[in-house]
């Protein structure tokens, strides 16, 4: 890849941690680091030694390539670890979980009664006939009744794959019938911007098709806010069998390989991948990641924003954190819409901050950038001082949004903890530890004790610092998938044939001088212009430095000369856009733009054409899809859209394309 440094990540703002944030942090000795690098196996049982067990292991690793088992012999159940040890111990009336739905209505669980209800689900579902290793398939809203399916199912060992309550029924049957589901677990519907998300009966519709269910459990979320059909002998109400169940259920005594739950990606191309998770292994990295990353305090009460649907839910709302005895939040709703259904209120997350006293913020680029389009006011008008730590996943953080989020959410006196990872990776890989690590906007710096990430090129070969490369873990590690559901093969084709037993997660990086690693984006999004390698995030983040800009993607299309010519679609900050019909007004902005990014990166870097959009095709957990811009930009036909978050937004986009083309 090319040798050019480009300004992005060659910041040299950065921001060290405060005396009084080292002082009570978690990790504050840098020497952690070179202690679980020395010896990784050995870091790593530490960390499993901090759990409970049953019947402890006999070995730490088996590593046949690309295939691992961690602490193998040993029996644990993950229930257990994230309720019982604390509901039995000092943490019993301590708040689990505090739950906030859309509308405003509120519910708070102790490890207590978190205790009692995993128990009472744990025997709904063996009532229900459910049985070690058999699947149940979750499609449920943000309620805390997601979090007790989640761990009911840990308790007797069945593997639940959750479906986010977004994805149609086409998507729930596809899932539902790729791991041969028993049971499917849901609710009638749910709150979204005071709308109402029939969950139900996209459900019926999706079971029709699916054989292997034989019942489907229905949560009263809505009450008479909705009207469903229940099928009689197949449909049961969540509440009535709840209502009959002992409170008594032992947990499973697991292996430590026994399947713990399957978590569908949908990859670029082909049928959504099966990712496969087991239990000792996924326990220690998510409870070690999220002690050390969110340095857990017994007084915190933690956000992560992200819905159980995606595997930031899974490790960090609920497993991580609970295996931690943390205090969780959740919410069940969007992040412009007020309690008491007062629409188009912009601050709803930073009103909860203020009203709950949240004390740490995990959540994603394009909320913050959403934010950032809204303006400051909105969390300006709050009373942020609870917060003493902030969190970014999903997408690489553009430098600008980095130094927006910690002066506006921050105040500048939070640390802000960058986490690169995967659905795949079950648990963070690249992060600052912020009681240690000096942060740097942009960049997610470090790989996490114990992990051994590198930055290779085609051939594998690593690269020296300051060359733009594909990022690699070279040795395995506890939380890593073991397998795509159902098809091995494909799980060793697509993560470890690119380079003969070393992980290739399909991102692109580079290193600077200090060690920091800058994510670049994924490697099928890496524009080659006139022979020069540049990154989507590079171009992207030089246009969000325009005061103009809140948000941006950038796609190379085919060009006769160049072999790819860059575009943009930028989003402009509400107060800043021409107004609608100014035509001259948005030629004018669209030169400055290509002008701009000219300037910063060079001439090559110029983009041929400039978009001007409300807003940008994402997926359903926010990310950038870049593929179906490339498609609008080559004039092609529209590629698979059923991930999006709305699909009107790339049509009009076409739309808008040959208008605006210049
Ligand atoms: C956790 C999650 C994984 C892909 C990953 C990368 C992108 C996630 C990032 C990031 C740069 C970060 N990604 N976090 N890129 N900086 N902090 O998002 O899992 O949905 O499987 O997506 O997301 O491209 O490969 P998943």
């Amino acid at each position: 890849m090319s040798n050019e440094i480009a300004v992005n990540w060659q910041q040299d703002r950065a921001f060290a941690p405060s005396p009084e944030f080292v002082a009570n942090a978690n990790a504050n000795d840098p020497d952690i680091y070179t202690r679980a690098n020395a010896d990784p196996q050995a870091w790593w049982e530490s960390w499993a030694e901090q759990l409970d067990w049953i019947q402890k292991w006999d070995t730490v690793l088996e590593w046949n390539a690309p295939h691992s088992k961690w602490f193998v012999g040993g029996k644990l159940n993950v229930s257990a670890n994230c309720v019982d040890r604390h509901a039995l111990g000092v943490r019993r009336d301590k708040r689990a979980i505090v739950w906030e739905g859309e509308p405003g209505d509120q519910r708070i669980l102790t490890f207590g009664e978190l205790h009692t209800e995993v128990q009472k689900f744990a025997n709904v579902l063996k009532g229900l006939g459910v049985e070690k290793g058999e699947r149940v398939v979750l499609y449920m809203p943000m309620i805390p009744e997601a979090a007790i399916a989640m761990l009911a199912c840990t308790r007797i060992g069945a593997v639940h794959s959750i479906v986010f309550g977004g994805f149609s029924a086409e998507s729930l049957k596809e899932r539902t019938n790729d791991c041969g589901a028993k049971v499917i677990l849901t609710a009638d519907g749910y709150w979204r911007r005071g709308n109402i998300v029939p969950l139900k009966a996209t459900t019926d519709e999706a079971v029709e098709g699916c054989p292997t269910v034989e019942k489907v459990v229905v949560l009263n979320r809505l009450g008479d806010k909705i009207s469903i059909t229940m099928q009689e002998g197949r449909d049961i109400w969540w509440g009535d069998l709840v209502a009959q169940a002992s409170a008594e259920c032992t947990p499973e005594p697991m292996d430590s390989e026994d399947p713990l739950f399957i978590l569908y990606t949908s990859g670029s191309t082909g049928k959504p991948k099966g990712i496969l998770h087991t239990t000792s292994g996924y326990l220690t990295g998510t409870m070690a990641t999220s002690k050390l990353v969110f340095d857990l305090q017994e007084d915190d009460l933690y956000w992560c924003s992200a819905d159980v649907g995606w595997v930031t839910g899974h490790s960090y709302v609920v497993y991580g954190p609970l295996a931690n005895g943390a205090t969780i939040f959740m919410y069940e709703g969007s992040p412009d819409w007020g309690t008491e259904g007062k629409g188009g209120a912009r601050d709803r997350f930073w009103e909860m901050i203020e009203r709950h006293k949240i004390t740490i913020l995990y959540t994603a680029p394009t909320l913050i950038r959403a934010c950032m389009k809204w303006g400051e006011e909105h969390p300006n008008s709050h009373d942020l001082s609870s917060l003493r730590l902030l969190g970014s996943v999903g997408e690489p953080i553009n430098p600008e949004a980095w130094l927006w989020y910690h002066e506006n959410i921050g105040k500048g006196r939070c640390p802000i903890v960058d986490t690169w990872w995967q659905t795949e990776t079950g648990a963070i890989m690249i992060t600052p530890l912020p009681g240690i690590v000096t942060t740097k906007p942009g960049s997610a710096t470090r790989p996490f004790p114990g992990i051994q990430a590198d930055i290779v090129d085609e051939k594998g070969n690593s690269l020296p610092d300051g060359q733009k490369g594909i990022l690699v873990i070279r040795q395995p590690w506890p939380s890593m998938l073991r397998t795509l559901w159902g098809n091995d093969e494909r799980y060793q084709q697509v993560y470890w044939s690119k380079f003969e037993g070393i992980y290739f997660p399909g991102d692109g990086a580079v290193r600077d001088a200090d060690g920091n690693f800058w994510l670049l984006g994924r490697v099928d999004d890496i524009m080659l212009v006139a022979g020069h390698n540049i990154s989507t995030m590079e171009m992207e983040s030089t246009l969000v430095e325009h005061p103009a800009v809140a948000e941006a993607a950038v796609i190379g299309k085919a060009h006769d000369v160049k072999g790819q010519a860059p575009v943009a679609f930028v989003i402009i900050r509400e107060h800043l856009a021409p107004a609608p019909g100014d035509t001259a007004g948005a030629q004018k902005l669209r030169d400055e733009l290509k002008k701009w990014v000219g300037e910063k990166l060079g001439a090559i870097c110029r983009p041929d054409d400039v978009i001007l959009s409300a807003d940008l095709p994402k997926t359903r957990s926010g990310k950038i899809m870049r593929r179906l811009l490339r498609d609008v930009a080559e004039g092609r036909v529209l590629g698979d859209t059923t991930t999006l978050a709305d699909p009107v937004v790339v049509a009009s986009l076409k739309e808008k394309y040959s208008s605006e083309e210049n």
